[in-house]
């Protein structure tokens, strides 16, 4: 059986969850992280040298980490035809958004989910919070506009593309009395994506 490490109230282990659902996989789900530490603990180092989650282990003993990889390499092996797109291009488009959202999205988005979410009310900056928003709703933006051409983040059906960005679409419309512009084909897909089992079994779990 797969094995996958990592507590379930991670964004980035959300997403290797909601991959494996999608594709109705069986695994083992052992927690690391955080309130479970052990990420930090030589046995678990020798598996993720990161000492982050998730870590994938198969059952013939091969290792991955960093989330994307592993729901582009469980969509290789696993997925049906069009879950990695076949076609260079519509794959290309896939991992265009699957690397924007790691480097240039999390950064937008990290200080004000770490402000709103982990911060108490005294420790939070205001200033710090604000940028963030204003950055990610720029970035939403970018994405929005791609939205409008592409009834899905990589073509006109539900892929692996659309797994990563859509942790951010449920914790953006999560938070509380933040100013948000409207997006509308933002929305429409956020909207498509609530009406998945996986999403909302994996992903729309609150924020912690
Ligand atoms: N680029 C990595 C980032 C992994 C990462 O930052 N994981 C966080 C949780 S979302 C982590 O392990 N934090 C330490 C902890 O949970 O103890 C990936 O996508 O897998």
């Amino acid at each position: 059986m797969l094995r996958i490490y990592g507590r379930k109230n991670s964004s980035n282990v959300q997403k290797v969850l909601w991959c494996c659902d999608e594709l109705g996989l069986v695994f083992e789900r052992i927690d690391m992280g955080r309130e479970f530490g052990g990420n930090r603990e030589a046995p678990y180092l020798a598996l993720n040298p990161n000492g982050l989650v998730p870590t994938l282990v198969e059952e013939d003993g091969f290792v991955l980490w960093e989330s994307n990889a592993i729901l582009r390499y469980l969509a290789r092996t696993r997925g049906p035809a069009g879950f990695w797109p076949q076609q260079a291009r519509e794959a290309a488009i896939a991992d265009q958004w699957m690397d924007w959202q790691t480097n240039s999205l999390n950064v937008a988005f990290t200080p004000i989910f770490h402000g709103l979410v982990r911060q108490g009310p005294q420790e939070r900056d205001a200033a710090a919070i604000e940028r963030s928003r204003e950055a990610t709703q720029r970035h939403l933006a970018m994405l929005d506009r791609h939205l409008q051409r592409s009834a899905w983040v990589a073509g006109d059906a539900f892929g692996v593309a659309d797994i990563p960005l859509g942790i951010y679409a449920y914790r953006w419309y999560a938070f509380e009395g933040i100013a948000r512009d409207s997006l509308p084909a933002l929305e429409d897909w956020y909207r498509r994506l609530r009406e998945r089992a996986a999403f909302r079994e994996r992903v729309m779990v609150g924020l912690a």
